[in-house]
């Protein structure tokens, strides 16, 4: 990215927006946009496109998405398959009508087969049925790829996406009902210690595997990809290293510092057993996840106690991408 340029960061409230804002504004090398939603409906195509015609970005990152766990996601996937193609259509098409120099994309590590072949290669892409609880969801973002994909060959539009695995950190939905695992498990056990409780309910049989990348790595690795990548394949972003859903609550829970025990609610969903993504292609690249999981959570439970997540609008609602 040129020294001095605009960059619009599509979805700033969000867990992601918020992070790529952070890490943009250390280097003070460019003028970062973003608009509010009361001012700027990311649904809204006429809308977006008077914005970007106004503002002239030059390179726009795709943080906004109507996002949530995997009880959100299986309980609205007609809102997640609309919000998130329109918000895609919206800004994608914006940016081509507009001479945007770059874009990048982010989707998800859902995309994939349910089960694909671990470590999860980029290519496995549309070779397998996807995640069922999940499958609206992954449809959009398989679609926001493909549009990428179709502007570069069709159109020559500059555009890149980027596939991060499990997020946590500063930003997170921490609401019960639509949060993902790590902020909902950090609250169910502050929660439990304050109020002396002796159980805490974890979803689900505890087995399935997941792999937790702190947002400020993705952050990182998006402005990474923006200076270095300019290819239409997709780029997974993770750690490269997974754990259990029991082995991530027993890190919590020590962390939190709650001395009870942990209850496994079998009414719940697992979803996929494991989806641990292949990071070869970003390493390749010359990037690496730094944050540890352990001082990762122990921040983001440090700013769970400061009352943020409160104040910050991140959920299911658009704007938001985890
Ligand atoms: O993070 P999570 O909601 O999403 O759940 P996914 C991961 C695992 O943690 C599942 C278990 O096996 C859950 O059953 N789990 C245990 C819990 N306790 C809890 C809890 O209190 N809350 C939640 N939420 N889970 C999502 C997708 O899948 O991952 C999205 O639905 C997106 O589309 C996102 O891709 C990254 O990893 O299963």
């Amino acid at each position: 990215m040129k020294s001095g340029s605009t960059v619009f960061v599509a979805g700033h409230k969000g867990l992601v927006g918020s992070a790529i804002v952070r890490r943009l504004s250390k280097d003070d090398a460019y003028r970062v946009i973003t608009a509010d939603r009361s001012t700027l409906d990311l649904t809204d195509a006429r809308m977006v496109d008077s914005y970007f015609d106004r503002q002239r970005p030059e390179y726009v990152f795709l943080a906004a998405a109507k996002v949530g766990g995997i009880l959100a996601n299986d309980s609205y996937p007609g809102d997640f398959i609309r919000e998130n193609l329109s918000i895609q259509i919206s800004v994608l098409e914006a940016a081509r009508r507009n001479g945007v120099s770059k874009l990048l994309f982010l989707g998800s590590s859902c995309i994939y087969p349910r089960l694909a072949p671990q470590p999860i290669r980029e290519d496995a892409l549309l070779t397998g049925p996807l995640e069922a609880t999940n499958e609206a969801y992954a449809i959009a973002k398989i679609a926001g790829i493909k549009m990428c994909q179709g502007y570069r060959r069709q159109y020559g539009c500059n555009f890149i996406a980027a596939m991060p695995t499990n997020l946590y950190g500063p930003g997170d939905n921490f609401d019960l009902h639509s949060s993902h695992v790590l902020p909902a498990l950090i609250r169910k056990f502050h929660e439990a210690k304050e109020e002396h409780r002796p159980t805490v309910q974890v979803w689900g049989s505890g087995k399935p595997r997941r792999e937790f990348l702190h947002v400020d790595d993705l952050a990182d690795a998006c402005v990474h990809l923006m200076n270095v990548w300019d290819d239409g394949d997709i780029v997974n972003v993770g750690v490269g290293q997974d754990i259990t859903i029991a082995e991530l609550a027993e890190m919590v829970q020590d962390v939190v510092g709650y001395p009870g025990k942990i209850q496994y609610d079998a009414t719940k969903p697992d979803g996929t057993p494991r989806k641990l993504l292949d990071v070869s292609r970003m390493a390749s690249l010359g990037w690496q996840a730094r944050i540890p999981l352990r001082a990762g959570i122990e921040s983001t439970y440090r700013w769970f106690l400061s009352g943020a997540h409160d104040r910050t609008s991140a959920g299911t609602g658009v704007g938001a991408q985890a």
